[in-house]
């Protein structure tokens, strides 16, 4: 059990002047108790706390850390960017240009990008964007999935929401969430009926290709065919929200492993390599409606700031040209293998759901496909399952709805290590 003796003192004075004592839900350890653990330096595959213990980082700041932390080309980078040219003009510049060309580069369905600061900013432009092209009203999202905190997303969304228990949120007007519609993941008939009950009023469909806020659920690849097919059919935008998988379970993302292109793609986490990075793109007779060219607003004062693209820019073009993919799926299929010789050992028939290196174990035996499915877990087991593994050294996402993060930094030691750890938190979580 770690000593959390100067994190408990700062968790106390936090509280005070920061609502929940943090700034974002999900970090405040209220699904699986105790005290959210202040960290104090990032390096590689690991996180030091306030009280000097060392974890082995499965969140990697919910998903940029592909490549670790303070990576040494990403760090060198920003130095230079910090000393050389600047943290932020609020004018065009350069670097703009090569991560927009990079991004088409990598993903050929975005022939137009505007670079916003967060995933949540690009949802919500990505979807104000597909009212303004089509007229419509409506979007269809999809139970458990999560697109950040912009109000159409607020309703039945996944992640913090749902670890919360709050899957709707007050301060959403009805109006807003009268334009939401909620389909079931990975049943295409769901998503009929809602388009049939509103013709020809359903502006976007917005979807999680691999769904990572309600744990991880991939698509299944004849889903994800159907719904290009209908949004084609029905001249609906479909939106591919990739801010988590994008870059992570490919280089281009779950559109790349499913050979299936969205009308818009919105990205971040990764292409910010830590930074606060959002984007959206996608088709070029879409995008031309934002504005100044089109009459579409969107803007941001920082978006395009020089030292976010530079950690951006690094992060894409490492994972361009070294490919650490093959051996990211060896690591993450260790674990998967490993996890599930453990369960049997134990005679546990828990569920593993992985694409690439993000996946999640649910404590079910139920096969997860969707919300219906992920909600059977057992999320008092999680919270045991997770103070265990903390007890071992391992940082895991402190919600059963959230992925465990797979880096390229990570040793064969390290996977080792965090197998071991998973035997004695599995035994801990059945007491
Ligand atoms: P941000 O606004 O938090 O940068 O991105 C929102 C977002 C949009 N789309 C997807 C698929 C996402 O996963 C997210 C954010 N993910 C959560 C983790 N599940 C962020 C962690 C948090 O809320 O603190």
């Amino acid at each position: 059990m770690p000593t959390l003796t100067r994190s408990a003192e700062l968790f106390e004075q936090a509280k005070k002047t920061i609502p929940g004592g943090v700034n974002s839900p999900v970090r405040a350890f209220k699904s699986v108790g105790g005290i959210p653990i202040y960290m104090a330096k990032g390096q590689g595959a690991y996180m030091t706390d306030v009280d000097g213990n060392t974890y082995l980082d499965y969140v990697g700041s919910w998903g940029p850390f592909i490549l670790g932390s303070m990576h040494p080309r990403i760090t060198a980078a920003l130095e230079e960017t910090l000393t050389k040219v600047g943290t932020s003009f609020g004018t065009p510049i350069e670097m703009e240009i090569e991560i927009a060309e990079l991004l088409a580069e990598i993903v050929p369905s975005i022939e137009m990008v505007r670079m916003v600061n967060s995933g949540t900013e690009a949802t919500m432009s990505a979807v104000r964007l597909a009212r303004g092209y089509t007229g419509r009203d409506k979007i269809i999202k999809f139970e458990g999935c999560y697109h950040g905190h912009g109000d159409s997303f607020l309703i039945k969304a996944g992640s913090g929401a749902l670890t919360l228990g709050a899957p709707d949120s007050p301060g959403v007007t009805k109006g807003t969430a009268n334009d939401t519609l909620n389909a079931k993941y990975n049943d295409i008939d769901s998503v009929r009926l809602l388009v049939s009950e509103n013709k020809g009023n359903v502006a976007a469909i917005i979807i999680e290709p691999v769904a990572g806020n309600t744990g991880v659920i991939p698509a299944n690849p004849a889903f994800l065919q159907a719904l290009r097919d209908l949004c084609t059919e029905e001249g609906i935008v479909l939106i591919f929200d990739e801010v988590m998988c994008g870059f992570r379970v490919a280089l281009g993302g779950a559109q790349e492993r499913y050979g299936i292109s969205p009308d818009l793609t919105t990205m971040g986490k990764i292409i910010g390599g830590g930074l606060p990075v959002g984007a959206f793109g996608g088709k070029r007779e879409i995008m031309e409606r934002v504005a100044p060219i089109g009459d579409v607003y969107q803007a941001g004062t920082l978006s395009g700031n020089p030292l976010a693209l530079t950690a951006g820019l690094e992060t894409l073009k490492i994972l361009r040209d070294e490919n650490p993919y093959p051996e990211l799926e060896r690591k993450a299929a260790f674990l998967e293998e490993g996890f599930r010789d453990n369960l049997n050992k134990l005679g546990l028939n828990y569920t593993q759901n992985r694409m690439g290196s993000m996946a999640c174990l649910f404590f079910t035996d139920q096969t997860v496909t969707d919300y219906d499915t992920a909600i059977t877990t057992d999320t008092q087991k999680y919270g045991k399952y997770f103070h265990a593994m903390l007890d071992e050294g391992i940082y895991l996402a402190p919600s059963q709805f959230e992925a465990m993060f797979t880096s390229a930094v990570m040793t064969d030691e390290d996977l080792e290590k965090t197998v071991k750890a998973n035997y004695a938190a599995l035994q801990t979580a059945e007491a």
